[in-house]
């Protein structure tokens, strides 16, 4: 079924609906699991996409991101804003007050937010800010001002979640260790999965975690770091397997660091739309013990999020 762009929007030509019908995961979910990557889209009628989006998806509502997280079995979903809602973040606010508390929220901010607003967003749930370094994505924004944004949610106890290619980590190393806060990687820095798991890329972006103990990483997006796509499903291949051996070392290594997301809705993928049912049973093959799958799953994201909880 198509999804519909609601308001005074079209999609962007081409753009690929999330999957209506996911199946049911075979793997069973740790009782508490958080979804820590999703996203909500408009709906556009309610919450307009930002003027200077790079891309109009279809909408994907806050009742839509509760029916799925309810349907895989997870407990709390982690709200990421998305680029194309800009530093406008009431979409996300409104997804996570109507969450009754099982919602978190990562927003986008301007340095022109004042305190009080940064208070309400903590209010609404809001516990970091995500600096995008997708070019394709955003504008650039000067480093100065994402460090004066990282200086002041601090106090409050946030993180900051980075997004970025593998190839433009060594230019960004400088501002990234130079950040004050726990530090959160979205998709394992996205690495190119057909070069060598223990080559220089991932070499690098492992030395990341291990030099800087306040570096976590989801080690979510299989679907849009695989270049094998979906197939294999049957039997004990994974789905997404050229992604299995990075992600799987990277829970080894740092399993109190890692977070999983389904990243629901799947904004711009181009050639597949996931089931996300599947996804989550991509979750066995990177955490292959009870231990680590509930660390990834419900300790590490609990710890993160919900401290208070835990
Ligand atoms: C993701 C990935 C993407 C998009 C966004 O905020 C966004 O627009 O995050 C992407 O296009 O790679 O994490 O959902």
């Amino acid at each position: 079924m198509s999804q519909a762009t609601t308001g005074d929007f079209t999609k962007t030509a081409g753009w690929l609906d999330w999957f209506d019908g996911p199946s049911r995961p075979r793997f069973a979910l740790p009782p508490g699991s958080v979804d820590a990557h999703c996203h909500v889209f408009g709906p556009g009628a309610e919450f307009p996409y930002a003027p200077e989006r790079k891309y109009t998806p279809c909408d994907a509502s806050k009742a839509q991101l509760a029916a799925l997280r309810d349907h895989l079995g997870f407990a709390r979903n982690v709200i990421v804003q998305a680029t194309c809602h800009g530093a406008d973040n009431r979409a996300l606010v409104d997804a996570c007050i109507a969450s009754g508390g099982r919602a978190r929220g990562v927003a986008t901010v301007r340095r022109s937010i004042s305190d009080a607003e940064l208070q309400a967003l903590h209010a609404a749930g809001v516990r970091g800010v995500r600096f995008n370094f997708v070019k394709r994505l955003v504008d650039f924004t000067p480093r100065d001002e994402l460090m004066e944004i990282a200086s002041r949610i601090a106090p409050l106890g946030w993180h900051v979640v980075i997004y970025f290619e593998a190839v433009d980590l060594p230019e960004l190393w400088d501002f990234f260790t130079a950040l004050p806060t726990t530090v959160v990687v979205d998709h394992m820095g996205r690495p190119d999965v057909s070069l060598p798991v223990d080559g220089p890329q991932f070499a690098l972006f492992e030395r990341f975690m291990r030099e800087y103990p306040n570096v976590w990483s989801k080690v979510s997006c299989p679907e849009r770091l695989s270049l094998g796509g979906p197939k294999a499903l049957n039997g004990e291949q994974a789905a997404y397997r050229d992604v299995v051996p990075f992600a799987r070392r990277i829970v080894e290594q740092f399993p109190d660091r890692v977070l999983w997301g389904t990243d629901w809705p799947h904004p711009n993928l181009k050639d597949h739309m996931p089931d996300d049912g599947l996804l989550v049973d991509f979750i066995p093959h990177i955490a292959v013990t009870p231990e680590l799958q509930r660390r990834l799953l419900v300790t590490n994201p609990m710890r993160l999020y919900w401290p208070e909880e835990t």
